[in-house]
């Protein structure tokens, strides 16, 4: 069939498409369909606008002879896919009146779309980003990553603790989807390796199945689609017969329960270890599937894998693959006879890696034990490439397996044609700290590629009001040329222009007001600066900073309660991983601190305290479009990036924040006097720490912090459980690791200088606008055209 004839498979009139998918796909009728079948419908009808250019950038691939990118990630967080297609499609007139005309409101249909959670934060949601920018550039590409049957749990809170439920997207129908039973590959672990003649042969005693799932990609106009496939496990003997023959019907079910428990859920972590072993077979399963597949592929075009490195980039995101290194190897010495040096040069060609934190509890290690006995052979060629390492660069200080730990940092690193940070700041502190020596040994390895967002999404179809302003002032060319919003410059100096910005932002806010107040009961006054941290919970992020600073603010205001405040409503969200328990303690304080705040009837009008729970992209979506201030205050050094700080900036929020991570290329760009600056540098910070008594000092140094830490410690927040938060205090006094205490005295200062500068409406939404003209550089379209140029020698086909 060839595509003229497949076009009229689907109505060119999305109203008919739908009511025809009702029909046909879901065997409804209007009056029977239920709000999920309307959605799965309208879904079809715009997944199958994509099909046709999807098809057509295989086809042009292939005649292209083109190089392939395969961006290999443990995560993508990818939120809903309805609006993003209908969006990049131009298809959203179209749709609203379809939907209309049915007798359906188009925001409710979107809405019904589980939102899939497929990652934990920053890494998961850039590789979306990047999965979006390959298509709008038209670069051959795929993701690679796995199927979780549930994706980051379900956050509420009880008395205000954070209560994690199974997130279950796959529960409801989930239209993105094609599911490929015929793309399947046995993967194995454990078992032994032989020598036989010369030849490593490994045996796994365990094997399982991976499945590929197929999720089209659409780019900016639709013009080119990639694919994200996603592995799914399932048992290689589905059912064990003779067992339920026997009766033993849970002996038989057994297998495809193991198998699968591979793909079950996403480990809640963020930026701190998981050292199971699961979480590595994990990792084996979908790096070795991917790879099998991206060999396969090449084999079908070409037939010299000397030919791999110039017709193959593998971007490894994070080292959770970073198991590819040996499995390429393995896959070209072992089971295609070519000489080991040579395996390695061709794998080593084709691989890169990004390094998205410094953390050092985030570096990946495997206790050598677990890693040889699931990996008999990978352990064997680690080691092998570790010795030729070491042989090659005599003077190094460095092994890859150090303290019985096979340290995957360093193995990717070695693996890697190119290895990248993610920030200007970040890439040079890895220079300088965790891959010293092997950027000594490999100067010209290391490049730097500073994070960007997708403006599709982040601004074109989160916030309608500004997107649509920024179009009517500069026309449309912005959004898949993010730095022409250099051309609304001289409008910020135009009053009328400035209200119409204003304007947009203050129906951004009365919407988000009332979606507080219809959900979850919460009143609040969209005049008030809305001022809003949102991200995971982590002790390095510094949420604690920010709510000791809400309750010196609160104490200050209760003190003369008849002065001048700007009002404020700080707004939180984010989620702690499981077992990290001072970060989970970090939520019910702020929970505390809100809930007495909030029914304070002298100062609420003045300053409220919100958590909203579940932080998710969705959550994003509503919140940064109504966002005045943009809280962006780890210690510096830590945060390796950020990508919401780009969000936020790009709709018209100026920026709280330290000197760290893309933070220093925001103020850059957008003008040190549009950002609001506080706290020591990345320098400062190391040099803090040798202070002695660094926390108590500064506690000592002002009366307003320990007049905040003292409330805290008396149990003005947990009166029924006065200690409930000692340790919090204890540690902010002591080690203080994070230099709370020591920042805070600066950060106050720069919240007063934010008070003031929001009180003077018009200068202040000059320089939201400003941050809007300003942030185009933080296009991911940018970020990918360098790998492309840097890293991958990747081109576009359109
Ligand atoms: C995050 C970093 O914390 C964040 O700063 C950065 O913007 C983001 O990656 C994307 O580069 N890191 C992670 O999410 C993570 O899990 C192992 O790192």
């Amino acid at each position: 069939m060839n595509i003229a004839t497949l076009r009229t498979v689907s109505s060119d009139n999305l109203r008919d498409a739908i009511l025809s998918h009702l029909a046909y796909s879901f065997g409804k009728t209007p009056e029977a369909a239920h709000l999920e079948d309307w959605r799965m419908a309208l879904s079809y009808a715009v997944r199958d606008r994509m099909v046709e250019a999807w098809f057509d950038a295989t086809r042009r691939t292939y005649d292209a002879g083109a190089k392939r990118v395969y961006y290999l990630s443990m995560e993508f967080l990818i939120g809903r896919l309805l609006e993003d297609g209908i969006v990049n499609l131009r298809l959203v007139d179209q749709a609203r009146a379809a939907l209309t005309e049915l007798g359906l409101d188009y925001h409710t249909v979107l809405e019904n779309e589980p939102d899939a959670a497929l990652g934990n934060g920053g890494l998961g949601r850039l590789a979306a980003c990047f999965l979006e920018s390959l298509s709008t550039l038209g670069v051959p590409a795929m993701g690679y990553g796995i199927r979780y049957e549930h994706g980051l749990f379900r956050q509420s809170f009880a008395d205000g603790r954070q209560m994690e439920a199974p997130e279950t997207w796959l529960l409801q129908r989930h239209a993105w989807e094609f599911e490929r039973p015929e793309t399947r590959y046995t993967i194995g672990f454990g078992g032994e390796v032989r020598d036989e003649a010369g030849r490593m042969v490994w045996t796994p005693d365990e094997q399982v199945c991976a499945e590929a799932f197929d999720t089209p990609i659409a780019g900016w106009k639709g013009r080119w689609v990639n694919t994200l496939r996603l592995w799914s496990a399932q048992s290689v003997r589905p059912f064990d017969l003779d067992s339920f023959n026997r009766g033993d019907f849970e002996g038989a079910a057994q297998p495809e329960a193991l198998a699968r428990t591979i793909s079950r859920v996403l480990y809640p972590d963020d930026t701190t270890e998981q050292g199971k072993k699961l979480r590595l077979k994990q990792e084996f399963f979908f790096t070795a599937a991917a790879l099998r597949d991206i060999l396969r592929r090449f084999d079908s075009e070409y037939n010299d894998v000397a030919l791999l490195p110039s017709k193959v980039a593998i971007q490894l995101n994070d080292t959770h693959p970073a198991i590819a290194g040996p499995e390429l190897v393995r896959l070209l010495h072992d089971e295609r006879g070519l000489p080991f040096e040579e395996a390695q040069k061709i794998a080593q060609g084709c691989l890169n890696y990004t390094n998205h934190t410094l953390l050092p509890e985030a570096l990946e290690s495997w206790n050598e034990g677990i890693f040889g006995q699931l990996l008999p052979r990978h352990i064997q060629i680690v080691d092998r490439i570790d010795d030729a390492h070491a042989k090659a660069n005599p003077s190094r200080g460095f092994s890859m397996r150090a303290n019985h730990q096979v340290r995957m940092g360093e193995l990717s690193f070695v693996m890697a044609n190119r290895v990248n940070g993610v920030s200007a700041l970040h890439t040079g502190l890895m220079k300088e700290t965790v891959f010293k020596e092997l950027h000594r040994l490999h100067p010209e390895r290391i490049v730097n590629e500073t994070n960007g967002v997708t403006p599709r999404r982040w601004l074109l179809s989160c916030n309608p009001r500004l997107s649509g302003l920024v179009s009517e002032t500069i026309g449309s060319g912005w959004i898949d040329d993010l730095e022409s919003l250099s051309d609304l410059e001289p409008h910020v100096d135009d009053a009328g222009w400035r209200d119409l910005f204003a304007a947009a932002k203050r129906s951004n806010k009365s919407e988000l007001a009332a979606w507080m107040s219809d959900t979850h009961g919460l009143r609040v006054d969209p005049a008030a600066m809305f001022d809003v941290q949102i991200k995971r919970m982590h002790e390095y992020k510094r949420q604690h900073l920010n709510i000791l600073e809400a309750i010196a603010h609160w104490q200050e205001i209760k003190d003369a309660p008849n002065a001048e405040w700007t009002p404020r409503v700080k707004i939180f969200a984010g989620k702690a991983a499981p077992g990290y328990v001072f970060a989970k303690d970090i939520i019910r304080l702020i929970n505390d601190v809100s809930s007495v705040l909030n029914a304070d009837a002298e100062t609420c009008d003045k300053l409220q305290v919100i958590f909203l729970p579940n932080y998710n992209v969705t959550l994003a979506e509503r919140l940064i479009p109504a966002a005045d201030l943009s809280e962006q205050i780890s210690t510096a050094g830590k945060e390796a990036s950020g990508t919401g700080n780009m969000k936020f900036a790009m709709n018209g929020a100026p920026t709280i924040g330290t000197l760290d991570g893309a933070n220093v290329e925001i103020r850059e760009r957008v003008g040190a006097e549009n950002f609001f600056l506080f706290g020591m540098t990345a320098e400062e910070v190391v040099a803090r720490r040798e202070v002695e008594g660094h926390a108590a000092k500064a506690i000592e140094a002002d009366p307003r912090l320990a007049r905040a830490l003292e409330a805290i410690r008396s149990g003005m927040f947990s009166p029924d459980e006065p200690d409930r938060y000692r340790h919090i205090v204890e540690n902010l006094s002591g080690h203080d690791y994070f230099l709370v205490s020591s920042d805070f005295t600066d950060y106050w200062r720069a919240q007063r200088e934010v008070d003031r500068a929001y009180a003077d409406a018009a200068s202040w939404t000059r320089m939201a606008a400003l941050n809007t003209a300003r942030s185009g550089w933080f296009s991911s379209d940018r970020t990918i055209r360098g790998y492309m140029a840097d890293i991958w020698d990747a081109k576009g086909l359109i």
